[in-house]
């Protein structure tokens, strides 16, 4: 009976190791003091029940509980780590749709979306739309407007939009960004411009802009501009006698020599006008010509080295 059992036991060991077939047959004496032990436990097993029965209830509770606190599959999806900052992040995640998306810029806030406009298809993609004209637009979106909705942004995102001073800044306060401009005249042409550098500031510095690194076909109009703060009819941070963005009908980043070399958020004037009042390009159509088209868009830098 004693050996039958050494060998049950030797068994048993040997199911839990994976050096057991290599081993020598323990001696007696050393198997008999396992079964000494093997016995006393088995003798004692009755007494010990209520002990494991309560073990194996608090392993159970504890099992519970480690299974309430794994996050499930809806708290990824909802997890700040993952979500999108920007269209870059969306189409690197797979998603290639044109459209309106929702991004969250904001890491002091993570649970505050932004409704965007991604462009997916111009220039390998990528790009997060913050101004769009439109001559196809009817009725066309009123653009002159007052410093408080150009921070908080205004229009429609499938049509003419400003996205807004205070997204933009945070937008580009995550990343380095980079600006492109695309422009197309009432005769069916199209420009592009972009630039390497394009930053907003906070709100309490006006907003200032930085732009630079030109390239492109349309010229560089908006070089001039980097450095100063925006301006509005009813907010005058231009540095000048008067007020750019009253004078000219758009509110914009006027710096202080000639107000603009780009009026983009100008009146919805098309082709050739008599006034300086339109959404002008200068490098490209010069002073008095407004454009038919005008779109704003920006993305991080480490795409724009990828793609260009
Ligand atoms: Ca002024």
């Amino acid at each position: 009976m004693a050996t039958w059992l050494c060998l049950l036991v030797v068994t048993v060991c040997g199911a839990t190791t994976t050096t057991t077939t290599t081993l020598p047959p323990p001696p007696s004496s050393s198997c008999d003091a396992v079964m000494s032990s093997f016995l006393q436990l088995l003798n004692h097993l009755p007494d010990c029940l209520p002990s494991l029965n309560q073990l194996i209830s608090i392993q159970s509770e504890m099992l519970e509980i480690m299974r309430e606190r794994q996050p499930n599959t809806d708290e990824h999806t909802t997890d700040e780590s993952v979500r999108p900052r920007h269209c870059q992040d969306l189409l690197e995640a797979g998603d290639t749709g044109q459209g309106v998306r929702l991004v969250y810029p904001y890491p002091e806030r993570p649970d505050q979306g932004v409704d965007v406009y991604c462009d997916q298809t111009t220039d390998g993609g990528g790009w997060l739309v913050f101004q769009h004209r439109t001559n196809d637009s009817n009725p066309r979106e009123n653009f002159y407007r007052p410093w408080a909705e150009y921070q908080a942004g205004f229009g429609n995102l499938t049509g003419e939009f400003w996205l807004g001073l205070d997204h933009l800044h945070a937008l580009t306060n995550l990343s380095h960004q980079v600006l492109r401009v695309d422009l197309a005249d009432s005769e069916g042409n199209r420009r592009w411009a972009k630039y390497s550098t394009f930053a907003v500031g906070q709100h309490g510095d006006n907003y200032r802009l930085t732009v630079h690194g030109y390239s492109g076909d349309a010229g560089d109009s908006m070089s001039p501009h980097t450095g100063v703060v925006f301006t509005t009819y009813d907010e005058d941070n231009d540095g000048i006698s008067g007020n750019c963005a009253d004078r000219y009908k758009g509110a914009f980043w006027h710096h202080t020599s000639d107000c603009y070399h780009t009026n983009p958020n100008g009146l919805p004037l098309v082709g050739p006008v008599t006034n300086f009042t339109g959404i002008v390009w200068y490098h490209w159509k010069g002073w008095k010509y407004s454009l038919k088209e005008t779109s704003f868009k920006l993305r991080p830098s480490l795409h724009f080295q990828l793609y260009s």
